[in-house]
């Protein structure tokens, strides 16, 4: 299915130089999945959109391989794609829209050099659209915008490029401009070369679009009202100097934006190029110590993704490691920053969504699978000679609270490995609490729709029934020894340890109970 890309030969700067690597980022359904596969299409990885399980149906879309996700059509986890175009090597990683699962989105964002954000025309901007921006505008990640879903009715164009200014603060800076307004999508002109491209659905869509280019006279004479109105609003755009800007593009401070509607396949060949002419390859990358780490100098990268059972010929544990520097070579010997301890990296992988190459080589920009590396965690370093750690990855408290169990006695050694995996993905944390005992973990995540897949893949994966019981705990705070001491006097609050490192949490119903808690015991210690 996927074509092992990584080819050798030309130094270490020059293969970085040919690699971008981004995240397709959006609130939900603006149509992420549905793009990357447009993309993979395009770059003629797939046969067909769809072609994977059925004709263009949603359920082939390839990064949403979890039988969750093919059952709801919906994200749940991210997914890592990794194709060629023209000379370029493509890193994309698909991301789930649901807030509930945006610890894992906001990973993905740790890891790549750009976004694409997509907009769905005829909701304009939405909540979660607008939190991404602002994550995309702290870490300084450059985004470019496409306005999807273009051949259904929706926003005014002008209206759409407004509202980006004035409630994002980002400059929107039209690269391409649709003739037609949405619902009635004629192609786009592309304001830097003045030309208009004519763009039609395929025959079924499942194809690429057709595209023609055609003369000014022409279109105006086929499109009468919608060519003219393009080019009225294409004045005022000029007007405003709404010009695409290297350095501002790169600063985070304005957005080039397209249009187009991936689900046809209209506009996504203009957004690879763009991808290709305009994202930025990898770049030295800041280190812990402060100093930043050259693309060229010796192997080095971290892990910002940990899955399980990918499918089932392979029911094994993938660590998704970015490479940050140097040349990565199958087998090599590298060191685990967290432990110091020598790791061999015999199984490395290009995936593909479900599916997965043995890789030889990889560069800077790169996601690598390694297969059974049971010993990494999500946010560990690898390096080769000189050690060096990243920045830890983004994690957020959690809010939702419940005990699971099993009746099933039988599977409870199943039940324990399971547990242990999720924790390990960050499916969810899990929590031990001395009242409860070890049959009864408590999960705890940011989103209720992180305990669907937990027991989802409790079952599926490790055919495990269960059940869980809600507690009433909105609120976590770290806390220590002295401070569990302290809290036994209260009611309505219970201190529990995570799994995961040992950090001892004290939850409480509401924040102000915490509030008012923490006032009686000046002493306690609780950070949140
Ligand atoms: N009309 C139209 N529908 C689209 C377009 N792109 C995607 N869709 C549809 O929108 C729905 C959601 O698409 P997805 O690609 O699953 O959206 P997503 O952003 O990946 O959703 P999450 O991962 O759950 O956040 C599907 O029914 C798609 O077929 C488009 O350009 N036009
Ligand atoms: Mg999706």
């Amino acid at each position: 299915m996927s074509q092992n890309v990584l080819a050798s030969s030309a130094g270490v700067a020059a293969q970085a130089g040919r690699r971008r690597t981004f995240a397709v980022i959006s609130h939900p359904d603006a149509g992420k999945s549905t793009m990357t596969e447009a993309l993979a299409l395009h770059a003629r990885v797939i046969g067909q959109a769809g072609a994977v399980h059925g004709k263009g149906d949603r359920r082939g879309v390839v990064s949403d391989w979890m039988a969750m996700e093919q059952e709801r059509g919906i994200s749940v986890t991210s997914a890592a794609l990794q194709f060629s175009y023209q000379d370029v090597v493509i890193n994309l990683l698909d991301t789930p829209g649901h807030a509930d699962f945006s610890e894992d989105t906001y990973r993905v964002l740790t890891a790549v050099d750009s976004a694409v954000m997509l907009l769905d025309a005829a909701k304009g901007l939405e909540p979660q659209t607008l939190k991404l921006f602002e994550v995309c505008r702290q870490r300084s990640i450059p985004v470019i915008t496409f306005i999807n879903k273009w051949d259904r009715p929706g926003h005014d164009a002008l209206a759409l490029m407004d509202e980006i200014e004035e409630r994002i603060g980002l400059k929107p800076t039209p690269l391409t401009w649709p003739v037609g307004i949405a619902g009635h999508f004629r192609g786009v002109i592309d304001r830097r070369t003045e030309v208009f491209t004519r763009m039609q659905r395929s025959p079924g869509g499942a194809d690429l679009a057709i595209e023609e280019e055609m003369s000014p006279e022409a279109a105006a004479e086929l499109y009468g009202a919608d060519w003219e109105t393009a080019n009225e609003e294409l004045q005022l755009l000029a007007m405003t100097g709404a010009d695409f800007d290297d350095k501002e593009f790169l600063a985070a401070r304005s957005t080039p934006v397209l249009f187009g509607a991936a689900v046809a396949n209209l506009g996504v060949r203009q957004l690879l190029n763009v991808l290709l002419e305009l994202a930025p390859p990898p770049s030295a990358r800041p280190t812990v110590s402060g100093t930043d780490k050259p693309v060229d100098s010796a192997f080095s990268g971290f892990v910002f993704k940990i899955q399980a059972n990918m499918n089932r010929t392979h029911r094994d544990q993938v660590a998704f490691v970015r490479v940050c520097s140097g040349r990565f070579e199958r087998g090599m010997l590298v060191t685990h920053g967290d432990t110091g301890r020598p790791f061999t990296t015999k199984y490395a992988q290009q995936i593909f969504g479900q599916g997965r190459d043995t890789i030889d080589e990889a560069f800077p920009g790169d996601v690598i699978g390694l297969v059974n590396a049971t010993a990494l965690g999500i946010g560990d370093t690898l390096y080769v000679s000189e050690p060096v750690k990243y920045p830890a990855l983004p994690s957020f408290p959690p809010e939702h609270f419940a005990v699971v169990s099993t009746s099933d006695t039988a599977a409870f050694k199943r039940f324990r490995r399971g547990i242990e995996q999720l924790d390990g993905e960050g499916v969810v944390q899990v929590l031990r609490s001395d009242q409860r005992g070890d049959q009864s973990p408590v999960l705890a995540a940011v989103g209720p729709m992180q305990f669907e897949v937990a027991t989802h893949r409790l079952e599926a994966e490790f055919g495990v029934k269960t059940q869980l019981n809600h507690l009433p705990y909105e609120v976590a705070a770290r806390t220590d020894e002295a401070g569990r001491e302290i809290l036994r006097t209260e009611s309505n609050v219970e201190v529990m340890t995570r799994v995961r490192d040992g950090a001892l949490l004290a939850l409480f119903p509401h924040r102000w109970r915490m509030r008012s808690v923490a006032g009686r015991h000046p002493d306690l210690r609780l950070d949140d």
